[in-house]
């Protein structure tokens, strides 16, 4: 086939390359047009070379720009989706191509080459996936989600692809060829992202039904990033899982007749989901981690736990007292936790024997996790006394500091959804670099 990625050999220069300013920002100096499709155009940054920006073009499109009706507004509403989608992938610690918000309708973004594939992910089924898989009523629920690959190709109506097609298009972006391994990373990454989305809206009661993305080759890092936009024409948005309240790009695709009142009501549902996804940055729960440790010796050790815990957005507290030494104030500081109806996970950090987790534990309906600080000469006898409790004790133990702050983490994640989606990235993560360690041993050892 013909080569899909635009050439950037046709770009037009921009006269007098103007100044951009931004809202309260440094104004950057817009250089040559590096393409422009049906909604946006990407333009080169003079000063900042390796970063782009993109900017929103006030039309909406639907069944390949059949119907084009400029709606007044609707860049900015774009804009503003799609910077906090980014904002809240970002934050969560997925690599995506958005740097900052530069104006109302534009973004600074990293300089990508597009892998011209589209990834859907499902949820519910509905839509095209209805009349591709006859038999299926809407509605049907993937678990796990359901992927499905298209070709990025205007003229023949983007076809579905398999991997394998992908695979022997052999398509080489940014001098990254994308072959198996590069297919399972933005299959993986895909699922993680639809799973931070779906979480996300499900504070507002919003069932994500599916999601369409696309993925870019960062040209300096030639690392695989998320890239153009996740906006309002990227999803299906079911509130309370109805149907029939739906917020999305759907609502334009089935209006009969394009009337101004019918144009109304998509550019109110519009902005109804641009209030609400600003909503998705707050966090719905607050909670706290209190590490108690039994002598200052120790606090090396906490200290680890506490900068685990900021990294999840988690506030940690340090406290010294020694439920051998002193009980009475163990007991106090128990207190002054329970009082204030903050939810609190505890972490125990004695060493010797253990009395602090297994007191605290016996005491409070709060979870506990001891972190005991074993020592080499010591530590296989003095683990014991975190491990062997009476009945009715339930604390954990967790050795290393990082991991008993990421097991706190996996207990506020299930209340708190910022956490979750941090955790849930950082799996995602962890996965790829094994995964991209082991192309480079292969191909070393070829
Ligand atoms: N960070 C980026 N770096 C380089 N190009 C980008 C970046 N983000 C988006 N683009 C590309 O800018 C082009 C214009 O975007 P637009 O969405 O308007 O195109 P389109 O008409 O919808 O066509 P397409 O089907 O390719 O999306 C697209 O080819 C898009 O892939
Ligand atoms: C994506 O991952 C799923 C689950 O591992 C797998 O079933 C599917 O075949 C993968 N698809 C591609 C294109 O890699
Ligand atoms: C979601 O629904 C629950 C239960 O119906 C309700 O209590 C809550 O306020 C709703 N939340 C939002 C953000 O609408
Ligand atoms: C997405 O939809 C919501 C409501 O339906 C709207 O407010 C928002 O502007 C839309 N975003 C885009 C990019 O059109
Ligand atoms: C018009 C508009 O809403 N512009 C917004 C684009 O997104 C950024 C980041 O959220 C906002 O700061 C702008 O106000
Ligand atoms: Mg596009």
């Amino acid at each position: 086939h013909s080569s899909p990625i635009p050439d950037s050999s046709n770009s037009m220069s921009v006269p007098g390359a103007p100044l951009l300013r931004g809202t309260g920002q440094v104004s950057c100096l817009i250089g040559q047009k590096l393409n422009e499709g049906k909604t946006k155009q990407i333009f080169e940054l003079v000063d900042q070379p390796g970063l782009v920006l993109v900017q929103s073009k006030d039309q909406i499109t639907a069944g390949n720009a059949v119907r084009k009706d400029q709606m007044e507004g609707k860049a900015a509403i774009a804009n503003k989706t799609t910077s906090c989608v980014f904002k809240l992938l970002q934050e969560s610690g997925i690599k995506t191509a958005f740097v900052k918000q530069q104006s109302d309708t534009a973004f600074i973004a990293a300089h990508c080459e597009m892998i011209p594939i589209e990834w859907v992910c499902r949820r519910v089924a509905t839509g095209s996936f209805l009349k591709r898989n006859p038999g299926v009523k809407e509605g049907y629920r993937f678990s796990p989600l359901k992927m499905e690959m298209f070709f990025k190709d205007d003229a023949n109506n983007d076809p579905q692809w398999s991997e394998e097609q992908i695979l022997e298009a052999k398509f080489s972006l940014a001098g990254l060829t994308i072959g198996k391994c590069e297919v399972d990373i933005m299959n993986r990454s895909t699922v993680a992202i639809f799973e931070i989305l779906e979480k996300s809206w499900a504070t507002q009661n919003c069932t994500l039904v599916d999601m369409k993305i696309e993925f870019g080759v960062n040209v300096k890092t030639q690392e695989i990033v998320l890239a153009d936009v996740i906006d309002n024409d990227s999803w299906r948005l079911w509130p309370a899982g109805d149907r029939s309240q739906q917020k999305d790009k759907q609502v334009y695709r089935d209006l009969k007749e394009v009337t101004p009142e019918a144009m109304q009501m998509v550019k109110r549902n519009f902005e109804w989901v641009s209030e609400r996804v600003k909503l998705l940055l707050e966090s719905q729960s607050r909670g706290r981690v209190v590490v108690l440790m039994g002598s200052t010796s120790d606090m090396a050790h906490c200290e680890k736990i506490k900068k685990a815990c900021t990294s999840y957005g988690i506030p940690c507290i340090l406290r010294v007292t020694s439920a051998h030494k002193g009980p009475d104030e163990t007991l106090r500081i128990k207190a002054e936790y329970e009082g204030d109806g903050v939810p609190t996970v505890f972490v125990a950090v004695a060493g010797r024997s253990n009395g602090l987790g297994p007191v605290m534990s016996g005491n409070t309906a709060y979870p506990v996790i001891n972190c005991p600080p074993l020592t080499p000469d010591w530590g296989a006898q003095d683990v014991w006394s975190s491990l062997r409790m009476p009945s009715g004790l339930g604390c954990s133990t967790i050795l290393s500091p990082d991991a008993a702050a990421q097991f706190a983490a996996q207990i506020f994640g299930l209340t708190d959804h910022l956490v979750w989606c941090k955790l849930r990235a950082s799996m995602l993560n962890t996965w790829v670099s094994l995964k991209v360690a082991d192309k480079k041993l292969q191909a070393c050892s070829v």
